[in-house]
């Protein structure tokens, strides 16, 4: 990459094998079903996912839409988490095309609902209410760290909806990381819900695309929902290909990402004026913020960085910041890091 880019791993380029792949790739028309690359990702994505069937998407964004639209509609209720990113990020994407009411509980501080409010948030039969249809879960959960909720808690969300009749959808955007983090199958998560969303594009290293798994007839569903959406690609298999490259090669890999964001968050912890907590640290993201004796704002300090090392870090609030791990970031790129932030802090 031609930068050092803690933004964010959706940011990571693809991979020199991915590129090899992309150019060899095998294509024919995904809206007639003949991409046979295309095929063969969503195979292989169903049964790492211990689904029947799956469906290629451009982004964790499509597949979330077109899986909840694929499971509720309008007059409908789902279940959310205040903090989840389908709640927060997707443009209120289930509202504005669906019509779906979104049912909002807190979450705590490792992005679990309290299955108790859950099941108090299901609205009886009973015309004041929208009808209860869907909850919507996130491993690992974004707005916590990306800590990785582990199985016995899907268990017990899926308890509570089966009482009730209800679809569980998962935003698994970084569902890898979650299962790699608890060492893991991915299917031992997923079990426990209807549908699940996963990312290619972000510390799979991807250029593109999202993948949507689910029983062969909820697939149908969002195999429509996605033409409504006008996401329906034609020599998508130059897009899967990478995809596929992500799946045999970078799930595994992506140890060494939690690991560095563990390196990332022990070197932080040793700067004069960063609060931190290594901890917390579960996969590749590292929350950290400054005290108030640093007279400056994230805003500033992330500029500062761009200059002097090519270092790019998110702002997240006036004084906080994410950084998030990734195939481009080695052992170099963090010391690089530490190096510029601590050089910089010491003349604030
Ligand atoms: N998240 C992005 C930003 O939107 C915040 C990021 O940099 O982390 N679910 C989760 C949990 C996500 O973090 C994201 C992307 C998505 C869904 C949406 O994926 P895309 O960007 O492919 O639509």
């Amino acid at each position: 990459m031609d930068r050092i880019d803690f933004r964010s791993d959706t940011v990571s380029w693809p991979t020199p094998a991915m590129r090899e792949a992309m150019a060899q790739a095998k294509v024919g028309d995904d809206v007639y079903g003949e991409d046979p690359t295309v095929r063969e990702l969503e195979a292989l994505a169903a049964e790492m996912t211990g689904k029947e069937a799956a469906l290629f998407v451009a982004s964790g964004t499509m597949g979330n839409l077109v899986g909840i639209l694929a499971h509720a509609g309008r007059g409908d209720e789902a279940i959310v988490g205040a903090d989840a990113h389908t709640y927060l990020y997707e443009a209120g994407g289930m509202a504005t095309l669906g019509g779906i009411f979104p049912h909002v509980l807190p979450t705590d501080e490792t992005g679990r609902m309290d299955v108790t409010a859950v099941e108090t948030a299901v609205s009886p039969d009973d015309a004041h209410f929208p009808r209860t249809r869907l909850i919507l879960v996130e491993n690992s959960y974004g707005s916590k760290g990306g800590y990785p909720l582990p199985p016995d808690y899907f268990a017990s969300i899926r308890t509570v909806a089966d009482r009730h009749g209800l679809a569980v959808h998962m935003d698994g955007a970084r569902l890898f990381n979650a299962a790699v983090a608890q060492n893991i199958p991915a299917a031992d998560i997923t079990q426990h819900v209807d549908s699940v969303t996963f990312c290619l594009s972000k510390g799979l290293c991807a250029p593109v695309g999202s993948v949507l798994c689910g029983s062969q007839r909820f697939i149908d569903r969002a195999h429509r929902m996605r033409k409504v959406v006008g996401g329906g690609m034609r020599q998508a298999g130059i897009l899967a290909s990478a995809g596929l490259v992500a799946l045999h090669e970078m799930v595994e890999r992506l140890a060494d990402d939690h690991q560095r964001a563990q390196a990332l968050a022990q070197g932080l912890a040793q700067i004069p004026g960063i609060i931190v907590q290594p901890d917390s640290v579960k996969t590749n993201m590292v929350f950290f913020s400054m005290g108030d004796e640093i007279g400056m704002t994230a805003e500033d300090v992330a500029a500062a960085l761009q200059q002097q090392a090519n270092v790019w870090v998110g702002p997240n609030s006036l004084k906080g910041f994410r950084a998030v791990t990734h195939y481009w970031i080695g052992d170099r790129e963090v010391e690089i890091f530490l190096t510029a932030l601590r050089e910089i802090l010491a003349e604030a």
